[in-house]
């Protein structure tokens, strides 16, 4: 399958309510990186959280669902692409990844052969971790990522993937109580990802990033977003923790940035 690139990849991301926010969602970010690091060609196009502008565009656009809901109906989601050189069209990070990897072998390699289950378990392993993290980004002031048209959706779907009923107002640690908690589950979050990387690595496999790094920036890249950069809170995660690797890990990862 493996081709050479004659034209842009379409890569599909979610707009953000002020356009001055650059482009934060976790998903997305571990696509975009892909396609940053592979130095691949491609044009983004912003669309609007509310499930029914991804399930329009990718219906339209010929992208097929990610997952199934519940109800055993398709469900439509982001990152997803179209290469109009092969003419195919992935969603999911990590199928994106795949397809990159096995459509342009002469580009850097994401998922380097043989480490496939361990790049997955990586990524798994991560988001549990990253709970902390996802319950302050469920702030009900934080909605400056969500566009008013999709926030009554973000809030209701968010919501439910904590339980039936359950509103961002139960996620979110409102008292300073509870923030204390969370911050410190946080920091013990880090440095036990610390551990897993080890302190001599720069990223997961040594020196050159792969599929899982993109997943951790991902996740760090919308902390810098939540807080913002001259934030008291994004300076402690990015250079107080574990003695300032995640910030040196975002920066590392700088040059992968463009969007
Ligand atoms: N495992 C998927 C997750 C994709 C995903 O769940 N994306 C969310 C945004 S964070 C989405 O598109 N949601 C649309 C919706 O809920 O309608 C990936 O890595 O691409």
């Amino acid at each position: 399958m493996a081709v050479t690139q004659s034209k842009p990849i379409v890569f599909y991301d979610f707009i953000s309510r002020d356009p001055k926010t650059r482009p934060c969602n976790p998903n997305t970010w571990k696509a975009r990186y892909c396609l940053n690091y592979k130095g691949l060609a491609y044009t983004t196009i912003y669309i609007e959280y509310h499930w029914q502008d991804v399930e329009a565009v990718c219906k339209e656009s010929g992208i097929p669902p990610s997952r199934t809901n519940p109800d055993g109906t398709p469900k439509y989601t982001l990152p997803s692409i179209i290469d109009p050189t092969t003419g195919t069209a992935v969603s999911d990070s990590f199928r994106i990844a795949e397809y990159l990897d096995k459509a342009y072998p002469e580009t850097p390699v994401v998922l380097p052969p043989g480490t496939r289950g361990l790049q997955a378990a990586f990524v798994e392993g991560l988001f549990p971790k990253m709970l902390p993290l996802i319950k302050f980004g469920m702030d009900p002031t934080a909605s400056k990522f969500i566009t008013e048209k999709s926030e009554a959706y973000f809030r209701r779907v968010r919501g439910a993937d904590w339980g039936p009923g359950v509103t961002l107002k139960d996620i979110y640690p409102d008292t300073q109580e509870e923030k204390n908690v969370e911050w410190k589950n946080l920091e013990k979050a880090f440095e036990g990802i610390g551990n897993w990387i080890g302190q001599e690595n720069k990223f997961i496999m040594g020196d050159r990033p792969t599929f899982g790094d993109f997943a951790l920036a991902a996740f760090l890249w919308w902390a810098r977003e939540l807080w913002g950069e001259d934030s008291e809170e994004w300076k402690e995660i990015s250079t107080r923790w574990g003695e300032g690797r995640s910030g040196k890990m975002l920066e590392n990862l700088d040059q992968y940035g463009a969007f």
